[in-house]
């Protein structure tokens, strides 16, 4: 029986990345999905009286306390089960695979912001350059990961690989020309891999 809520939306990579958690931990029955649809400029009701920056995910639990954002929600619903952890609890490994986790959520800011800028602000007061900035961002990490972390990515299935797999999802859906597996076939052969896992296929983002 679902205890929790998760304000939700199927395009949200921050989202989905809940969602691989409890689909891997398997927990998906616990949460149940109030749909949001919102953006910085129309805001929901319902998300805002639970997260003041009126973003998703937020996570109603039983006691009617809300838990945001997705870094937050995580690192709680990995610690409500009994399976391994996707966050190691301590030492060494614990603050390199997160670090690669705000990696990938780094892309995922840059990309969402590329997202409302070119979606909702008028064309006629768009920034290039910043735009052209924010897509920095975007290639320096994914060389980053290519570089140096395929083998740590590859290793296992935890919060720096759901976290990278969520951000290439999302490039995917918003950017479909970027072509970044031909510039990064490490990475391309990896997310290929990843993709088949039944908590990816579960949780495509549909536009
Ligand atoms: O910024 C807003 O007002 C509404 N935007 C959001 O709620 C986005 C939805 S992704 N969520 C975040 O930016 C959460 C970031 C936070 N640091 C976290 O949870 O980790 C929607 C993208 C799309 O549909 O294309």
């Amino acid at each position: 029986m679902s205890t929790m809520t998760l304000f939700h939306s199927p395009t949200s990579p921050f989202v989905r990345k809940v969602l691989v958690l409890l689909h891997e931990t398997g927990q998906s029955d616990r949460v149940a999905l109030q749909h949001a649809q919102l953006s910085p400029l129309n805001p929901d009701a319902g998300v805002l009286d639970s997260n003041p920056a009126g973003k998703i995910p937020a996570l109603r639990l039983a006691d009617g306390t809300v838990l945001h954002d997705s870094r937050v929600i995580l690192d709680y619903l990995d610690q409500q089960h009994v399976g391994d952890p996707l966050i190691p609890p301590g030492g060494h490994a614990r603050w390199r695979r997160l670090t690669l986790a705000s990696l990938a959520d780094a892309v995922l800011d840059a990309a969402v912001l590329i997202r409302y800028e070119t979606f909702l602000r008028p064309a006629d007061k768009r920034w290039d350059a910043w735009i052209a900035a924010q897509q920095e961002k975007i290639e320096r990490a994914l060389a980053s990961f290519e570089r140096e972390a395929i083998a740590e990515l590859s290793s296992h299935f935890d919060i720096a690989a759901l976290s990278l797999a969520c951000a290439l999802g999302y490039l995917d859906l918003r950017q479909p020309e970027l072509d970044w597996r031909q510039r990064y076939p490490g990475l391309a052969a990896w997310y290929a891999d990843v993709s088949q896992r039944p908590s990816m296929q579960a949780t495509e983002p549909v536009a």
